[in-house]
């Protein structure tokens, strides 16, 4: 039975055992948590979301409410800014993931633009902050978690307040009872816990949104860029690193996905040789299978790569961009097995 592989108990943060990942969707309770203080309390019967700030009509709104405004159902995959960190060198303070911060889900909401339409967007609003229940100390002070989205981004039909996860009701560690989804976005986009959102005339420069979450240079020289999509990337899934394999032929099997747009190649790498992996069709925003039949020449010691190449003609580098917090990491899967005759 696969379990969810603890990171960390307080803030509890786990990972998803990779070879779960080929299938549609991730059960939600193998789905990785990624929490930077406890969990709030929250009070789903007494719930409400309020909308202020630069608005004709500040709202005060239920869960009944935002449930009875028109809703959508999609699917996407989430994956955490920091999801393969311990790996990357020289090697970055924060949350210590392997592989396995990155999951799959169908998600049910209500577009945001529904909200913001019913409380009048004037004219001079910029940026749409969402401000989460939970809160902690960081660097001597109280903050919550806060992130904002650009105004024009806010509004596309695509970004919803979830209610709903694998057609279930959110559970607390997935942001009970409402929490943001902005497909295609690495996970700190995605508010938890959702308690107001503020339409602001300027943008937001909180601790979430301007220090953490951007790819910062080494020596945080120059302006870093922030974070937003998630970068192509493909996974092994089978055989698990350090396996034994025997035989002719070695099925090799994982998942790729890209923020970009549909993964259109994939490839597998050992020792001098390249070959193109099949791969499912086409997909958007779920994790697109592969599958490779490998013929290894010999028994001994292999490494073995993956590497996949989205729509949009990005794909991944042997090394991963260093960058001060550590994100991003989308540099090639490399697995060591062992061959026996
Ligand atoms: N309120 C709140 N929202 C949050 C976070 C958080 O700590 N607090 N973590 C963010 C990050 S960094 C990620 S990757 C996703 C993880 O969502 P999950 O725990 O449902 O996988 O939630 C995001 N939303
Ligand atoms: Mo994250």
């Amino acid at each position: 039975m696969s379990s969810l592989i603890p990171v960390s108990n307080r803030p509890f943060n786990a990972e998803t055992p990779l070879e779960v990942l080929p299938q549609p969707l991730t059960p939600t309770e193998l789905f990785y948590v990624r929490n930077h203080f406890d969990v709030p309390e929250m009070d789903t019967e007494g719930y409400r979301l309020d909308v202020s700030g630069t608005v004709g009509a500040p709202l005060s709104l239920s869960l009944a409410q935002i449930q009875a405004l028109p809703s959508r159902t999609l699917t996407s995959i989430m994956e955490c800014a920091g999801n393969g960190r311990i790996f990357m060198e020289p090697k970055p303070a924060g949350t210590p993931w392997e592989l396995g911060a990155v999951s799959v889900a169908t998600w049910t909401g209500t577009p945001l633009a529904e909200v913001l339409k019913l409380a009048g967007v004037q004219d001079d609003a910029v940026d749409v902050l969402f401000v989460g229940a939970d809160s902690g100390t960081v660097e001597g002070k109280t903050i919550q978690y806060e992130r904002s989205l650009p105004l024009n981004l806010a509004q596309d039909p695509d970004v919803l307040l979830v209610w709903a996860m694998n057609g279930e009701p959110l559970t607390p560690n997935h942001g009970a009872p409402l929490r943001v989804l902005v497909p295609g976005w690495y996970g700190m986009a995605a508010v938890k816990w959702l308690q107001s959102i503020q339409v602001l005339p300027h943008a937001f420069d909180g601790y979430y949104q301007t220090y953490h979450y951007v790819y910062w240079d080494d020596d945080h020289a120059s302006d870093g860029e922030p974070i937003r999509e998630m970068q192509v990337r493909a996974m092994i899934c089978a055989p698990a690193a350090g396996d034994e394999v025997t035989g002719d032929v070695v099925e090799v099997s994982g998942v790729a996905w890209s923020g970009f747009g549909p993964v259109i190649a994939g490839s597998v790498h050992g020792r001098g040789h390249v070959e193109d992996a099949e791969l499912d069709p086409l997909a958007e925003r779920t994790m697109q299978e592969w599958r490779y039949r490998w013929t290894p020449s010999a028994p001994g010691e292999y490494s073995l790569r993956a590497c996949a190449t989205d729509a949009a003609g990005n794909t991944q580098p042997l090394r991963h961009r260093s960058n001060r917090l550590g994100y991003g990491n989308n540099a090639v899967h490399e697995l060591s097995l062992t061959v026996t005759g």
